[in-house]
């Protein structure tokens, strides 16, 4: 059976572009690429006084589990030199799972959905670009509602169209 996720992925040291373009080509191992969002350059929120982030969105029809491809994600990002060092600090790439399907799941290794996407411009945005109408499973609210709802600020600005079309 396959499932969609909708993933986020963020960057910010080094050639952040090229380091999300790594990390699509090698999430293509993992399922179908079936969309993937503009670059966004966003304003670093949570630990403000670190370099602004590229931020996009993709979706990705997967045969695999949440578990499966977590582990997954986990190794993408070991293997692309990611450095745990400061909890939301500075990081060549950052793979988050933010719905998968109408999954709800909470345990200790994985939250979906994506227990802060709700609060996050640099999330929400780029999700509404490819998907406004998928559900937030717990909240029952679209991903544009849940855009629409977040009070003013986090700067997020539209940055490059990826030219990446889903096979
Ligand atoms: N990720 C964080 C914390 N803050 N800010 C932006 N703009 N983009 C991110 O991807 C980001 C963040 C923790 O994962
Ligand atoms: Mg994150
Ligand atoms: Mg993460």
């Amino acid at each position: 059976m396959q499932e969609t996720a909708y993933l986020s992925l963020g960057s910010n040291l080094n050639d952040r572009e090229a380091h999300l373009r790594d990390a699509i080509s090698r999430l293509g191992s993992e399922g179908r690429v079936a969309a993937v969002s503009s670059f966004y350059e966003t304003e670093p929120v949570e630990v403000t006084t670190q370099p602004w982030f590229l931020n996009c969105a993709i979706a990705l029809e997967t045969p695999k589990t949440p578990e499966v491809l977590m582990a997954s994600i986990l190794r993408i990002e070991q293997g692309m030199g990611r450095q745990r060092e400061q909890k939301k600090g500075p990081r060549t790439i950052d793979i988050d799972i933010l719905l998968f399907g109408n999954a709800v799941i909470a345990t200790p290794k994985l939250t979906v959905p994506h227990p802060a996407m709700q609060e996050r411009r640099f999330v929400l945005e780029p999700l509404a670009e490819i998907r406004p109408e998928a559900l937030h499973p717990r909240f029952n609210k679209t991903v544009l509602e849940l855009l629409q709802a977040l009070p003013p600020g986090q700067e997020v600005r539209r940055k490059i169209q990826p030219g990446i079309s889903p096979d």
